[in-house]
């Protein structure tokens, strides 16, 4: 699939500022903040969206959170490779398809299109590989094939299964006990109560042809792939065993990343990621914001109003990505009260000191991505008087580089 263009993002080591600390980041699997250790180049996948509606702002501060550590791996000096997927077949995909009267094609075209020109407009650096599932069904069924061999797979009915206890790091990921793991499947696409499944936390590989769905010819008979399998195809086939880091929501720790993670120690004998990274859940309305119930502020409906991409940047920003929070629409206000405020402190022409701010947002970012700390930094100089008489371009290209504010 095609990516979103590029934003231009300067290098601070070119203005004489060095390069950037160690990123630390919170890895799920660890319960605990650790250092990131990129061997060359660091590897990201990140899970993309269902396409059966537009972006709204949990969404974008999913992406933003992936975006900040990327724009501090660079910082640092290392190169990154990120992939990205997009779930375009799916149940509830092919539910909204029907529901609206629309080919379902069409939908996830529809909706992908808006969600890069969404994130164009949010400057957030795109995937080098932006990888559909439904192009990916060749790596699905190799895998599958690979798990096959290993003796860890079952049907039901025509349907395949992957039995998920036979990774010995199942659990690992989540770190939740059997009832947690067995309530949350069962609330997030799982069928504990299938009958004829070997556990109830077995989950789906392959889905055989249902009358009126999409399916594909393959060697495993026509039918599409699962949901869990679709990510550690296209993760392993782009980046590797061992990549640094696994992103998404914190809706997805279980059952999607531990089953992707199982599946993928299963086929290849080796871990699947470093780490495994988990933004908080943005509320509206008292609830989790999801397409499912409706309640979305959408990105694109911010934009059409008028309002500036970069103050919903700062919006977002102002949480750190960690925590669930509510969205009340005045945030918006503020932060256009902040980009205005920033705008007028680049303008001037004398300022503080950049190599202050400069320290204080690589530390902040390194420390598990402290966004509210890095704003702060930067309102603290927008602030200050211009006694040290530096020009303030060096702040300027700092806050774009690292916060991706222009
Ligand atoms: N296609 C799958 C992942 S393979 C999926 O979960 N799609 S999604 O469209 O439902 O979500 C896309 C991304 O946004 C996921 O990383 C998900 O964790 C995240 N996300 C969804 N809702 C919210 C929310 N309310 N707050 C924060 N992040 C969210
Ligand atoms: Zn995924």
């Amino acid at each position: 699939m095609q990516s979103w263009p590029r934003p231009s993002i300067p290098r601070l080591v070119d203005a004489g500022l060095g390069t950037g600390p160690v990123v630390r980041i919170h890895d799920t699997s660890r319960g605990d903040v650790v250092p990131t250790d990129p061997e060359g180049a660091a590897r990201l996948y990140v899970c993309g969206i269902t396409p059966y509606d537009a972006t709204h702002l949990g969404h974008a501060n999913t992406y933003l959170t992936f975006d900040l550590l990327q724009r501090a791996w660079l910082d640092h000096g290392v190169e990154v490779h990120y992939t990205q997927n997009v779930t375009d077949v799916d149940d509830p995909l092919l539910e909204r398809a029907t529901a609206t009267g629309v080919d379902w094609v069409e939908l996830a075209e529809r909706e992908t299109q808006l969600f890069r020109e969404d994130m164009t407009a949010l400057r957030m650096l795109p995937p080098e590989h932006y990888v559909g599932a439904v192009e990916s069904i060749p790596l699905v069924v190799d895998m599958i094939k690979r798990l096959e061999e290993t003796g860890s797979v079952y049907r039901v009915d025509d349907d395949l299964y992957f039995e998920v206890r036979s990774a010995a790091g199942f659990g690992e990921v989540s770190g939740y006990d059997a009832e947690t793991m067995t309530r949350f499947f069962a609330e997030r696409g799982g069928d504990p109560d299938r009958p004829g499944k070997r556990d109830p936390l077995d989950c789906l590989l392959w889905q055989a042809e249902r009358p009126g769905e999409p399916a594909w010819d393959t060697e495993l008979g026509r039918g599409r792939p699962g949901w869990h399998i679709e990510c550690s195809a296209i993760a392993l086939h782009h980046l590797g065993t061992a990549f640094d880091v696994q992103g998404g929501g914190s809706d997805l720790v279980f059952p999607h990343h531990e089953m992707s993670a199982a599946e993928a120690e299963r086929a290849t004998g080796e871990a699947f990621a470093r780490a495994y990274v988990h933004a908080g859940m943005v509320g509206y309305e008292g609830e989790k914001m999801s397409k499912s119930k409706g309640n979305l502020v959408l990105v694109s409906r911010l934009r059409a109003a008028g309002h500036d991409p970069m103050a919903i940047r700062l919006a977002l920003l102002a949480h750190h990505y960690r925590e669930d929070w509510e969205w009340f629409g005045d945030e918006i206000g503020a932060a256009e009260e902040r980009l205005a405020r920033w705008r007028a402190a680049f303008a001037r022409p004398l300022a503080g000191s950049a190599k202050v701010l400069v320290e204080q947002l690589r530390e902040a970012l390194a420390n598990d991505l402290d966004a509210p700390a890095a704003l702060a930094a930067v309102d603290a100089w927008a602030a200050a008087d211009g006694e040290d008489g530096e020009a303030p371009a060096v702040a300027r290209t700092a806050v774009d580089a690292l916060l991706g504010v222009a």
